[in-house]
């Protein structure tokens, strides 16, 4: 046995030690947002960092238990908050913990027929993810979101059907907070009222 062990700053979610950082800017998550034009002139223009993920070293086979923290960075993309791409787990019945840090985010559930739920993912909030449902963090707030997952090693991460048709319901800035509205690739229609 060797210990893997990380170090992290609980307030930035910066992880040293046994850990890997992969960087996603908003070029890495072309179709994820739902205002085509407002994204590409982002992207084209500064292609921004949305988040960044601290993963442990752990390896991702059955029995272990790798895990990582996430830090969005505030912002929006036609009134559309930064989030992560969100996923389901290849072995669908493998659920996972999420535990907020720091900032304000929003989790997002979703089943396979569109279902959605949503959770206040603030400091301290444990929130688990029900094995076989989709989920993906949008940060709501003005600070980067940070939070800690873990989850069974032999779950692995099936992005391409999030890619394909997104979540069923998209966060946009409210003039008074995030307003939840059905996605256009969803319902085939228009984001914004
Ligand atoms: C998390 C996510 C992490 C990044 O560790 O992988 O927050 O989000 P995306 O994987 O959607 O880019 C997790 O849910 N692992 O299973
Ligand atoms: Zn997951």
């Amino acid at each position: 046995m060797s210990a893997l062990q990380t170090l992290y700053d609980l307030r930035t979610g910066a992880g040293t030690g046994d850990v890997v950082r992969v960087v996603r800017t908003l070029a890495d998550m072309d179709g994820h947002f739902a205002d085509p034009e407002a994204y590409q002139a982002a992207r084209d223009a500064h292609n921004p960092v949305v988040y960044e993920v601290f993963w442990s070293t752990v390896p991702e086979a059955e029995g272990e238990v790798p895990y990582c923290t996430t830090v969005i960075q505030p912002g929006v993309v036609g009134g559309e908050y930064f989030m992560t791409k969100g996923h389901f787990h290849s072995k669908r019945m493998t659920g996972e913990v999420y535990l907020g840090l720091s900032g304000s985010g929003l989790l997002l559930l979703m089943d396979e027929g569109g279902v959605l739920e949503v959770v206040n993912l603030n400091p301290g909030v444990a929130a688990y993810v029900t094995p076989g449902w989709a989920h993906r963090v949008v940060n709501v707030g003005r600070e980067p979101c940070v939070f800690f997952a873990a989850y069974p090693g032999d779950a692995g991460h099936d992005y391409g059907s999030i890619a394909e048709r997104g979540f069923s319901q998209v966060v946009l800035q409210g003039p008074v907070g995030p307003e939840l509205l059905p996605s256009p690739r969803w319902h085939g229609g228009k984001a914004k009222p």
